[in-house]
């Protein structure tokens, strides 16, 4: 697939890494070591062209999604490409994909694979812009302490 609107050539501001690791055996899933909650989330700035390099080190295909933004595929296991713009992507086992986009849409976006059952084990980070408003992104809180959801009685 390639792009019908391909994003305009410009340099990447910013380079982040994205390494999904993480096995069957302990089931645990996790994006740059850690698994959810994490704080270290993929930091952006509002105008930015970020480009993240998607490594997959485990065993299995994971498709990761990104809320808020759509990406355009730029490099397949070294190989440039003009791929299609969307906002999800399969990663093959063993597989480094270069995405780009460019930071257009403040805010919190989830960024996580689509196989929910390996999201809920850990899989799951967020594409954070510089000075966003995290009042409902605190991922060590529950959502009462936070303050937005009321237990009814
Ligand atoms: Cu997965």
């Amino acid at each position: 697939m390639s792009a019908k609107n391909p994003l305009p050539e410009k340099a990447p501001d910013r380079s982040l890494p994205c390494v999904l690791g993480g096995s069957m055996a302990k089931y645990v899933w996790t994006v740059n070591g850690a698994a959810y909650p994490n704080r270290d989330g993929l930091d952006v700035k509002d105008g930015e062209r970020v480009e993240i390099t998607v490594r997959n080190e485990t065993g299995m295909a994971h498709p990761m999604h990104l809320h808020g933004l759509d990406f355009e595929v730029t490099e397949i296991d070294g190989k440039t490409v003009h791929g299609a713009v969307r906002d999800n992507l399969l990663v093959p086992p063993k597989s480094t994909i270069k995405v780009i986009f460019d930071a257009n849409n403040p805010g919190v976006w989830a960024f996580h694979c689509h196989i929910l059952y390996h999201a809920a084990v850990g899989m799951f980070t967020v594409l954070k812009y510089d000075e966003a408003d995290t009042q409902f992104w605190q991922p060590e809180k529950t959502l009462t302490e936070i303050g937005g959801v009321k237990a009814e009685r």
